[in-house]
């Protein structure tokens, strides 16, 4: 006997085998200006027969069958394949399932799928639902740090529906929390939303958290998130979730917003690297990382002040250099992503004194993120010269 939910089921393997389920994209924007930040990728399922079924009817028969992971590989295969001719400094943010980080396999098999198209995993981000998250957070964690390690970013999604969200805020390395959409739908009407939300945007900015409103829908909406100091929205009144082959055009009536600024020389980290001597002031202890952490350059200063003996530093990751933990590399995702300087903060040198780290973004000339500056300053010495 086949009841109905298997006969879904099964449709739904024989379409994630034909492409017959397709990524949806919907713009996530700057409500300062306008521009487009990214894209939150959203499964539309068409059956031939049975017409469009929507999310909300497969997704659970998907988890029941243990077929998201493969739904998931197919929409980030599928959508790293259309983003490939779109601007380079846009963010795609994949949905996840609470069950999925649970499997220790997740973190490589969505980092084989962006290295097979040659998308960077910088800009990928996580949405992880708070609904649902079980008690034992080991292996989740464990998961969203290996994905922190490669440079993505994990956000937490529809903030506020769940229980114990604030325990799964402070035990999970996010960099950025969406606020459900039914909070911001009710703000103009109910009070009580609208001082929820404005905690809300207090609240994930203290924790040095982007944070995203859903749902909005109205100018009125998006006066009041502005008015709370919160900076990201997604929403119809931006744009709907589109195909892929509308994006480019819905990019060009956004791009008034954000004109490059006409530099032509690639600015690429290798490059950066090859003139750290000349661009930073000599003795200063400064050091080149990739998005994910690993050292890709480093002055004498800065090897000087890791190592009394002087090893080699490229190539090793900087937690291991400086004791930047999980938090801290999710933090700093929050600060680009927002355009804020990231906070200084204290690190130990080898011989054991104080230094202050300053690490920066370093962008290239159409503001994709290429990696970060670590400069190390000594407090006795504010000029920032190591020796
Ligand atoms: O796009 P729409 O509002 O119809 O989506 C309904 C729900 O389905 C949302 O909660 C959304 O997060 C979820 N969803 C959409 N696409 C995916 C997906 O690829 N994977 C998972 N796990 N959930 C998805
Ligand atoms: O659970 P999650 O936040 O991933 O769900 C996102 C879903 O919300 C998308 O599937 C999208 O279709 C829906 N959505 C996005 N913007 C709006 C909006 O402005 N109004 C409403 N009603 N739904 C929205
Ligand atoms: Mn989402």
């Amino acid at each position: 006997m086949v009841n109905a939910d298997q006969l879904l089921a099964r449709r739904l393997l024989a379409a994630l085998a034909s492409g017959g389920v397709e990524p949806f994209f919907q713009p996530i924007v700057s409500l300062d200006d306008g521009h487009v930040l990214g894209f939150e990728v959203l499964a539309r399922w068409h059956d031939p027969e049975q017409g469009f079924i929507g999310p909300d009817q497969f997704i659970p028969i998907a988890d029941r069958f243990g077929l998201l992971d493969r739904l998931l590989d197919q929409l980030m295969r599928a959508a790293f394949s259309a983003a490939a001719d779109w601007p380079h400094n846009i963010f795609l943010g994949f949905n996840v399932s609470p069950t999925q980080p649970r499997n220790p396999e997740l973190a490589t098999r969505i980092a084989k799928a962006a290295i097979d198209s040659s998308f960077p995993l910088s800009r990928v981000h996580i949405e992880v639902t708070e609904n649902g998250f079980i008690d034992d957070l080991t292996q989740p964690r464990c998961t969203l740090d290996r994905l922190i390690n490669l440079g993505c970013m994990i956000a937490m999604d529809d903030f506020g529906t769940g229980y114990s969200s604030l325990t799964w805020l402070s035990t999970l390395p996010f960099s950025k929390l969406k606020i459900d959409a039914s909070f911001v739908m009710a703000m103009e009407d109910h009070r009580q939303s609208r001082k929820i939300v404005d905690a809300v945007v207090g609240l994930g900015h203290s924790l040095g958290l982007a944070v995203v409103a859903e749902g909005v829908e109205t100018a009125g909406q998006a006066d009041l998130l502005r008015g709370m100091g919160c900076k990201l929205a997604q929403g119809y009144l931006f744009g709907r979730p589109t195909p892929a082959h509308q994006v480019p055009n819905a990019l060009r009536q956004f791009a008034s917003a954000r004109q490059n600024g006409g530099l032509s020389a690639p600015m690429s980290l290798e490059v950066r690297a090859d003139r750290l001597d000349e661009d930073y002031a000599p003795g200063t202890a400064v050091a080149l990382m990739d998005p994910a952490g690993t050292v890709v350059a480093s002055s004498k200063a800065f090897d000087r002040t890791m190592d009394a003996n002087g090893a080699e530093v490229a190539g090793r990751h900087i937690w291991d250099l400086i004791g930047v933990t999980p938090e801290t590399m999710a933090q700093l995702r929050a600060t680009d992503l927002l355009d804020e300087p990231f906070p200084a903060f204290d690190g130990s040198a080898a011989d054991g004194s104080t230094v202050q780290v300053h690490i920066r973004p370093v962008k290239d000339e159409s503001s994709e993120l290429v990696g970060y500056s670590v400069e190390y300053r000594d407090i006795s010495n504010p000029a920032g010269l190591a020796s």
